[in-house]
């Protein structure tokens, strides 16, 4: 425990920059009483205390689901709001087409009327925490400002929060400000607004994750990525995942992919019976810090310390991990519960729910019993594969890095690019289903760069430029892929199983990054050949291998040019080497 001299220093008097700030925020919002966050243990047993007395917080099945809740949300407040998110910047062109955009004096204003008095008879949070490691040089620091109780609960697992962190502000003297609160919960006072030249966050109306946990979404992915460029750094909507091979060599994956598309099942992989000898180890589900080392490779950090994963579809087969992680000290938002107060989901194998996401009797006439965004936050330490190396200070070296989406057609399983620029190209060019992470239709085939477009804290065209530049100072830059594991038939069947079978696509990726696995040439990139994949003890048709590996000429012009109407709207700041790359497809496409 802590016995330094300044431990005993009540937090409020440790930063003086930090103690002005939540003065000023005080005189704001009024707030009947202050909480400074220690992020102890016996301070989150109070909070979860008081929460159940509420009820705000039900106790499920102790027996079975051991130190368990949930939290049921506003019916209205289910999802990230990407048309009620902002980027105020100064100029818009620095925000980019890719964002919603409000000059920073408009948005300042909009934001003090309502928060104006609106803490009045709650109490106001202060947490600070830690994105990344305590004693890692590349983490960076917050302070969230929230009224919500069950706000701070999830900062507790998702960051390193409490006064260690207020140690290394009141140290370094840099941190991003994130003011939260719920408000009113009405869908029509809600905003979620950044002002990235201001390390400034001000999100109002919202109790949900994305929208409230403002060291997730808003600071790791949106602030961290505008304060990357300047820094000579990449934040990225990455799993981090390491691959032991049966050789006994370890190599780490970065992979991005859309929200609810599989990042956490794909980080917690379990080999498949017929690949022995493989372990996976998980560094991060959800962002990556990317950092060039000193030794020309490319090192990664995960900034959460825990899970905000999504709970449909979590069961022994589909990721033994998760569902041993979230039978004990886990809370769920919007699932189900069973007669006898058991979480239930739609995937889970057993049980059957009594009450739906709402608190009703479980009615199928009012659609599935959990929200299909409902989700558990869990503290990494209970995940059974965490990487015994996802604390260390100087991350873990990348050798690959996946980009993905979930389409029907086109895409293949897997291809590698030609080098680093063409990666990017192909990195820009992810189009994505929409799934219910995001309020808005389900299941239209969006354009998501890098998976970025709703976390790119300023202009994509400036973004593309940046990872050209990234890769120009790598001497050993990781290969890049893009991977597709939801290719379906004219009949809408999947081609490919997913979950543990990936493994066998990984390891090929890995193989290439050594040199040793065999690829066949193809406008696109390199595909493996059936040979060249590890197919042994697999249970997919030939023909369905062939068809998931083959290129369709005809849909790729097309793909090609919807794509370069995509990047002419980012005009005359779209980076020259991203349209030669494309025109480089284009021709070889004939
Ligand atoms: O709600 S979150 O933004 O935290 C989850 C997600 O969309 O990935
Ligand atoms: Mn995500």
């Amino acid at each position: 425990m802590a016995t330094a001299p300044h431990a005993i220093l009540p937090l409020s008097r440790l930063s003086p920059a930090v103690a002005d700030w939540v003065e000023s925020v005080r005189h704001l919002t009024q707030p009947a009483a202050v909480h400074w966050c220690e992020g102890s243990e016996s301070e989150i047993r109070q909070l979860t205390a008081q929460l159940e007395q509420s009820g705000e917080l039900l106790r499920l099945d102790e027996k079975t689901f051991p130190n368990c809740h949930l939290a049921r949300s506003n019916p209205q407040d289910v999802a990230r709001v990407e048309h009620l998110t902002f980027v105020c910047t100064r100029n818009k062109e620095d925000a980019g087409p890719n964002n919603n955009w409000m000059a920073p004096a408009e948005a300042r204003a909009k934001m003090r009327n309502l928060f104006q008095g609106c803490m009045k008879g709650r109490t106001l949070y202060v947490v600070p925490y830690c994105m990344g490691p305590l004693n890692s040089p590349l983490s960076r620091y917050g302070v969230e400002i929230t009224d919500s109780a069950y706000v701070v609960l999830n900062m507790y697992t998702m960051t390193r929060m409490g006064r260690p962190a207020l140690e290394l502000i009141a140290r370094t003297g840099r941190f991003v400000k994130g003011l939260h609160s719920t408000g009113e919960l009405d869908p029509n006072r809600r905003f979620i607004m950044h002002f990235p030249e201001e390390l400034l966050i001000e999100s109002y109306g919202s109790g949900y994750g994305g929208n409230a946990l403002l060291g997730k979404k808003c600071h790791a992915l949106r602030i961290a990525s505008f304060q990357a460029r300047t820094e000579g750094w990449l934040a990225e909507h990455m799993l981090i995942v390491g691959l032991r091979n049966p050789r006994g060599e370890t190599h780490y994956v970065a992979a991005a992919f859309p929200s609810a598309c599989g990042k956490t099942n794909l980080a917690m992989l379990i080999p498949p019976d017929s690949m022995p000898g493989w372990k996976v180890f998980t560094v991060g589900d959800d962002i990556a810090w990317l950092h060039p080392g000193p030794d020309g490779r490319l090192w990664a950090i995960n900034p959460e310390s825990g899970y905000f994963g999504v709970v449909p579809g979590t069961n022994p087969e589909t990721n033994r991990n998760a569902y041993d992680m979230i039978r004990h000290d886990t809370l769920f938002t919007n699932v189900a519960v069973t007669a006898d107060n058991q979480p239930w989901w739609e995937g889970l194998k057993e049980g059957k729910p009594a009450t739906d996401w709402q608190g009703r009797p479980y009615d199928p006439a009012n659609g599935p019993a959990a929200h299909p965004n409902s989700r558990f936050t869990v503290s990494a330490k209970n995940n059974p594969g965490y990487s015994p190396h996802a604390e260390d200070p100087q991350g873990v070296p990348i050798s690959a890095i996946v980009f993905g989406g979930r389409r029907r057609t086109v895409a293949p399983l897997v291809y590698q690019s030609r080098d680093w620029a063409h990666g990017v190209l192909v990195g820009a060019s992810v189009a994505s289903e929409t799934t219910a992470a995001a309020t808005g239709q389900v299941g239209v085939v969006r354009r998501d760069p890098m998976a970025m477009q709703p976390f790119c804290g300023y202009n994509f065209a400036d973004y593309w430029q940046h990872w050209l530049d990234i890769g120009a100072k790598l001497s050993n830059p990781p290969k890049l892929f893009h991977v597709n594991w939801f290719r379906r038939d004219e009949q809408g069947r999947f081609l490919w199983p997913g979950y543990g079978e990936n493994l066998r696509v990984l390891a090929w990726m890995l193989e290439r990054a050594a040199g040793r696995a065999g690829a066949t040439q193809t406008a696109i990139g390199s595909l493996p050949r059936p040979e060249d994949l590890n197919l042994a003890g697999l249970n997919v048709a030939a023909a369905d291998v062939q068809e998931l590996l083959r290129v369709d000429q005809a849909a790729w012009r097309s793909e090609v040019g919807e794509f370069r109407k995509y990047l002419a709207q980012y005009g005359s700041r779209l980076p020259a080497k991203l349209t030669e790359q494309l025109d480089g497809v284009e021709r070889r496409l004939g």
